[in-house]
């Protein structure tokens, strides 16, 4: 099998730390379109994905022809081009809907979760906030992140329920979520929906990497024994369980491995 060539990059517009833009990037890295990518840090977004057609969210994807403001369908688009053995989502009835149900899941029951439960732990923590915030990012919005520091995190706490609260309730809604991927997995399946990668497996590892702070993490950002105690110790006990295991090999198995197979 061989790439299309597609005319024209698409932009795709993002958070750079984001796990929902992780999403769009994996599927359209994978896929091998051709992109440029307009990473912003967190509350620079906003105009940007305005701007260029979104809700205000990230990811947005501007393709030739066509905007798209959300992650799902952003897979499904990128579905389009390829060939059925290497779509995300199966045509097979069966196997589409249990996909199509898992990625649903994951991203109510994983992302916005993943997102707290990290975010609390973070935000306490000035400088090492910034340092992932900015994730490497130059420039202007990486200069005006310490300016604008307490607004931004004020904000975030507010819109996204950063509190203790929050955050407890986060830790049970990802425990049960392993929980369920650990039972799924107990058959030695190697990916979620059978012998296949899916939506299903690519959404699932990319919400969850940032309370497995997957290698991507550390790249720019903090090792976990630099992270607060209590955040580093949930991931040391995630990445314990079979799913979380399961996360770690699609990253180091899957992420960089394209749908067209070996080149
Ligand atoms: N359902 C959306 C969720 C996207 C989302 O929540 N994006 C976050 C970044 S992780 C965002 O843009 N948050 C900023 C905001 O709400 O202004 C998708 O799958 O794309």
């Amino acid at each position: 099998m061989t790439a299309p060539l597609q005319a024209s990059p698409s932009r795709l517009i993002t958070i750079g730390i984001s796990h929902y833009c992780e999403k769009a990037r994996w599927a359209l890295e994978r896929a091998g379109l051709p992109f440029v990518e307009e990473a912003h840090i967190p509350g620079f977004h906003a105009p940007a994905s305005l701007l260029a057609g979104g809700n205000r969210t990230v990811p947005v994807l501007v393709a030739p022809g066509r905007t798209l403001t959300d992650s799902t369908p952003i897979l499904h688009w990128v579905d389009e081009q390829l060939p059925e053995p290497a779509r995300l989502f199966p045509a097979e009835p069966t196997l589409r809907a249990e996909v199509v149900a898992l990625e649903e899941r994951f991203d109510k029951d994983v992302g916005p979760h993943s997102r707290r439960l990290t975010y609390f732990h973070l935000l306490a923590h000035r400088e090492l906030a910034i340092r992932v915030l900015t994730n490497g990012a130059a420039g202007l919005e990486a200069t005006l992140l310490p300016l604008m520091f307490p607004v931004l995190t004020f904000i975030m706490r507010s819109s996204m329920k950063i509190d203790a609260e929050g955050a407890n309730r986060s830790l049970n809604a990802l425990t049960q979520v392993i929980w369920d991927v650990n039972q799924r997995l107990a058959d030695g399946r190697p990916y979620l929906c059978g012998d296949r990668f899916t939506a299903a497996d690519l959404t699932f590892a990319s919400l969850i990497y940032p309370v497995l702070w997957t290698p991507e993490l550390t790249k720019t950002g903090p090792s976990v024994a630099e992270l607060p105690a209590a955040f580093s110790q949930q991931i040391q006990a995630w990445r314990q369980t079979p799913a979380g295991a399961f996360g770690l090999r699609l990253y180091a198995q899957d992420r960089r491995r394209s749908a067209w197979g070996p080149s």
